[in-house]
């Protein structure tokens, strides 16, 4: 398939940045929606991405973007992404993180009674729709049963999807465990991490403090599942994917990780245990199973846990070095 004109939903945002460089490389031409005060829209502009002013808790606007577009791909990587913040604002996440991918949905039909041809949809589905997992590794079989605003509202998402699927769309699920990279927000705890480090190892900060040390995360490099959605759009035959690496590690061997990288190992002292950045449930351990991505699509992780660490605290050290101490 040539994803030809894409819509895509989310585009300044880290996985957005990665797949719309892979996508103009690929020279497709590519719709996104991003809101007014998106200071990301300028950037994306200059490369050449036809930017559409929007908001994903406009559903109807929504809707009508899409079918205005008439994309041959819609690629939703759209809403609040932040586990989180989903606790301030559940009202709101079900909105922009759920019922916005059923407007995408909505807007695909219209193309098709408009044209014939529903273009193809690809969901950025998550872990947290299976909660505490009853099994590990999770599969795409998986029972759904969210612990968080987010989750709940990804899996209605997630469901949404199969159900354009049963009615005939090319909609798939990419079910994506946690991935990372430089361009991560600060909000998420790698980030935090590895800029909080760099900062520690520069003198800037004498410690940094974190929420629940012992939850277990699947971690991955961010290109690699940008690359994974890539091969799910582009697959014979639309499905369910996870997408991550089958290792887990807890968020203490991050920072542990990430205090190696930067040449400090007595650390212990350095990390403070703050209640503010604890959460009212925390999904305690996720480790994916990607073997049907990698039978059916030839995916594979590229890069090696420690490596992922490794490359964020160079980057963070690189910025702290360089005077600029908050988030780029
Ligand atoms: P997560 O990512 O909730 O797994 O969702 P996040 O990086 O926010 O948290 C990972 C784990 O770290 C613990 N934690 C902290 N988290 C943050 N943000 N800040 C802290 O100070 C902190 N201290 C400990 C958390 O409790 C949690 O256990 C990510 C997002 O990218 C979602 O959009 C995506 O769907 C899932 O991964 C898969």
């Amino acid at each position: 398939m040539s994803a030809d004109r894409v819509f895509v939903t989310g585009a300044s945002g880290q996985d957005g940045g990665l797949l719309v460089d892979r996508l103009l490389a690929d020279g497709a031409s590519i719709v996104a929606l991003v809101r007014e005060e998106d200071a990301g829209a300028a950037r994306l502009a200059d490369a050449g991405v036809e930017v559409v002013v929007g908001d994903l808790a406009d559903l109807d606007g929504l809707a009508d973007a899409v079918e205005a577009a008439s994309p041959s791909l819609v690629v939703s990587l759209g809403g609040i992404s932040s586990v989180a913040e989903s606790w301030r604002s559940p009202a709101r996440t079900g909105l922009v993180s759920g019922a916005a991918v059923a407007a995408l949905v909505e807007g695909a039909w219209r193309v098709e009674e408009r044209t014939g041809t529903a273009p193809r949809l690809v969901q950025a589905s998550s872990s947290e729709i299976f909660g505490d997992a009853s099994e590990s590794p999770q599969r795409e079989t998986t029972p759904i049963a969210p612990v968080s605003p987010y989750g709940a509202a990804k899996a209605y998402a997630h469901r949404m999807v199969q159900l354009a699927r049963a009615r005939g769309m090319h909609a798939s699920n990419a079910i994506l465990y946690n991935h990372e990279s430089p361009a991560r927000p600060l909000s998420f705890v790698t980030r935090k991490i590895t800029h909080g480090v760099a900062r520690i190892a520069a003198g800037l900060d004498d410690h940094l403090s974190l929420g629940n040390l012992d939850a277990h995360r699947d971690w991955g490099w961010a290109p690699d599942f940008v690359d994974a959605m890539l091969r799910i759009a582009r697959a014979d035959a639309p499905g369910d994917w996870v997408v991550a690496t089958g290792e887990t590690r807890t968020v203490r061997d991050f920072v542990g990780a990430a205090f190696a990288a930067a040449g400090i190992d007595d650390w212990q002292r350095l990390v403070v245990v703050d209640p503010r950045f604890v959460r009212p449930a925390d999904v305690a351990r996720t480790v994916g199973d990607a073997s049907r991505l990698r039978t059916e699509l030839g995916w594979a992780p590229t890069v090696a846990f420690d490596d992922i660490v490794a490359a964020m605290v160079r980057h963070d050290a690189a910025l702290v070095a360089a005077g600029e101490t908050s988030q780029p």
